[in-house]
């Protein structure tokens, strides 16, 4: 059944893969399965149709065949259980690692991406320079827990699982601060993440997408 995700027709990052379907994209690489990919542009993600596949009117969407998801949690857990590759087949291994995958997106994702609308969206207003510093030390305060947790494991818990694909696409986002940098092991274990084969084939092809010539059909 062929797959059909969507994906920012032009990202703002311009191809640096902080876009959330490269999240995606590498769990369909890790898996081996192929995949389209579809480009909404941001008027066209609040219309009906997008709306119709997710009702936030954001991306990604996944489509294969008569379902369709929204929620990169959602999509990633249902890859990771549909094909193997991404969970191990121990009950409480996967139990586990389908834990790792809620706390990257729980606990983890919420402080980093508090920064970003901080510095971001709310980078000009009088009261950014006094709360700053409060948003930042939130991030710290869950990587220092969570590099202590990894330790000098290569991954969070036993062989490499849909937990840290998750986790790994969350730092990647709070990378560009300069804060994983004081985590020395997180640093070394978001370069794991990235010197996968299937990542390095899901970044060139989102980077690919976001590069590509206009049509001119
Ligand atoms: N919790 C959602 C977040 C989805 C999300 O924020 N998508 C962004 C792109 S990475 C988006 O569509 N932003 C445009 C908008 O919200 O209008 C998920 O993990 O799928």
């Amino acid at each position: 059944m062929s797959i059909t995700i969507t994906a920012f027709a032009r990202s703002p990052d311009g191809g640096r893969g902080l876009a959330r379907d490269t999240r995606i994209r590498w769990a369909l690489e890790e898996v081996g399965q192929p995949y389209e990919v579809r480009p909404v542009s941001f008027g066209a993600m609040k219309e009906p149709a997008h709306l119709a596949l997710h009702p936030f009117g954001q991306i990604p969407t996944y489509e294969e065949g008569d379902l369709a998801l929204f929620e990169t949690g959602g999509i990633v857990f249902h890859i990771a259980q549909r094909y193997a590759g991404l969970l191990p087949d121990d009950a409480n291994a996967r139990a586990r690692a389908i834990a790792w995958l809620f706390a990257a997106l729980n606990t983890v994702e919420p402080p980093i991406l508090e920064l970003g609308t901080a510095k971001l969206l709310e980078g000009d207003k009088p009261w950014t320079a006094a709360r700053l510093p409060l948003v930042e030390e939130r991030v710290r305060d869950r990587l220092k827990q969570l590099s202590a947790r990894l330790g000098d494991a290569d991954w969070l818990d036993g062989a490499f699982s849909a937990g840290d694909l998750m986790m790994v696409s969350v730092l990647l986002r709070v990378k560009p601060s300069g804060i994983l940098d004081e985590y020395p092991n997180l640093v070394a274990y978001v370069a794991r993440g990235e010197a996968r084969p299937a990542y390095k084939r899901a970044f060139a092809a989102q980077l690919a997408f976001n590069t590509r010539k206009p049509s001119t059909g």
